[in-house]
């Protein structure tokens, strides 16, 4: 069967499964999040002392690099701007940007270079809505931080100016920083959505540059679509959410999908929220989203000296312990043909299925539908044989395979994993 163009260039983001996000910007600063001069209505002029005075003194990309791969993660998103309109790279277009900073320098250079280097695919996170440049609508926004100053009603304002700026911005990331996986629009609203981007002639300029990038669905349009717009994207971007199913087109067929995930409740860095989900968490997440065709990008937001938070790399530490010895149930692994289990979940790449093992019960561990039909059952972590011979008091269940865990807990308590041959390769 041959591929489409679209159905080509999303193969490696359907092997992948795992990237890191990551908010960076001068919100770094006041640490409350990245929204904050939004939430708080803060003047630009107010939010002016953090442009004085960003210098991320150990701003290492290399480390996060590695921090990244260790964790298993195969590529990662970078905010180039984002709401707030602060630019990371070395933009002709504005002033507005770090090299104008006490960093001095395209931060965006360094980790697009530090990333490839480590063998990772490299994303560009760019934010279409932007609350310093003065063409676009502020008063009566819906989250403009200057949304009911009444002092900025009547501001003359040219949206063609900042589609100009926001179009030639896209242009100068596919340009100057080699070839880029991912482009991650941010966000569409009300009727700030597709043309009023002019997403078309957007996304022409942008395959004309770089045919094989990858661009989330947030452009506006109908990804679900049967005949979807040329700029409804590569992949729907579930936030803060895992989809109770997989994702489907309008025909049933499965749409590439990524859920990014926070590890605590923000993206941008803040100081005081230690509220983190578990390595356990998101191990399970991360099965969860490839039981259903699905990524996981799973952020981090570096604080104002440039480091990932400790807390971070403690959990992204766990999770590439697991990773390593259980990495093969992941990559390149989607939905098996087996409806959830109650124990657990299933992944499957050809004829290995993988049985994420989440319950242990009681007993053994009945598998439906699968009895005879495997070659070889092992535990993915050693390799170790798993027995799986039918019971004496089970032979009532003729559908099932029997796996008989010798242990009352499981080996493994985030997720063990059972690597099942198949004899019909699927
Ligand atoms: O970059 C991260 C977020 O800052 C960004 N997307 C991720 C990847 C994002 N921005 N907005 N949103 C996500 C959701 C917007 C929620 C809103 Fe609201 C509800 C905007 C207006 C109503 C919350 C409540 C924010 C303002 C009021």
């Amino acid at each position: 069967m041959t591929l489409t163009a679209r159905e080509q260039r999303i193969q490696w983001f359907n092997h992948d499964r795992f990237g890191m996000f990551i908010h960076w910007g001068l919100y770094a600063i006041p640490a409350r999040g990245e929204w904050v001069r939004s939430f708080e209505r803060i003047p630009v002029e107010d939010y002016e002392k953090y442009f004085n005075s960003f210098n991320p003194v150990n701003y290492d990309p290399k480390a996060w690099a590695k921090a990244a791969k260790a964790a298993g993660m195969k590529y990662a998103v970078m905010t180039t701007k984002h709401h707030d309109g602060f630019c990371l790279f070395d933009s002709a277009l504005t002033d507005y940007k770090a090299t104008n900073t006490p960093a001095g320098r395209d931060l965006i250079r360094e980790y697009a270079d530090a990333f490839r280097a480590e063998g990772l695919k490299v994303g560009f996170y760019y934010s279409i809505i932007d609350w310093h440049h003065p063409d676009y609508p502020a008063y009566g926004d819906r989250q403009h931080p200057m949304r009911d100053n009444a002092e900025f009603k009547d501001r003359p304002q040219d949206f063609n100016r900042y589609l100009d700026y926001m179009h030639g911005q896209v242009k100068e990331l596919l340009t100057n920083y080699g070839t880029i996986d991912v482009l991650w629009f941010d966000f569409s609203y009300e009727d700030m959505t597709g043309e009023k981007w002019k997403a078309t002639e957007l996304v022409k300029m942008i395959r004309e540059l770089q045919p094989n990038v990858l661009i989330d669905n947030r452009l506006g349009g109908n990804i679900k679509a049967r005949e979807p717009e040329i700029y409804a994207g590569d992949f729907a971007s579930p936030e803060q959410l895992l989809p109770p199913h997989g994702i489907v087109n309008e025909d049933g067929k499965p749409l590439p999908w990524e859920a990014c995930i926070t590890l605590n409740h923000h993206w941008g860095y803040h100081a005081h929220d230690r509220d983190y989900k578990t390595p356990k968490q998101v191990v399970r997440g991360l099965v969860e989203c490839v039981s259903k065709n699905g990524n996981m990008l799973l952020n981090v937001g570096p604080n104002a000296k440039g480091e990932i938070p400790q807390l971070s790399l403690d959990v992204l530490g766990e999770v590439g312990a697991w990773m390593r010895a259980n990495g093969d149930s992941i990559y390149g692994c989607g939905a098996a043909a087996l409806s959830k289990p109650e124990w657990g979940r299933y992944t499957q790449k050809g004829n290995k299925l993988y049985a994420h093992i989440l319950d242990r019960g009681i007993g053994p561990i009945a598998l439906q539908g699968l009895n005879g039909r495997v070659k070889e059952a092992r535990l993915l972590a050693d390799g170790a044989e798993v027995n799986i011979q039918t019971p004496w008091n089970a032979v009532d269940y003729p559908d099932y395979l029997f796996v008989n865990i010798p242990t009352a807990q499981l080996p493994d308590d985030f997720n063990t994993v059972i690597e099942l041959t198949l004899e019909d390769a699927e």
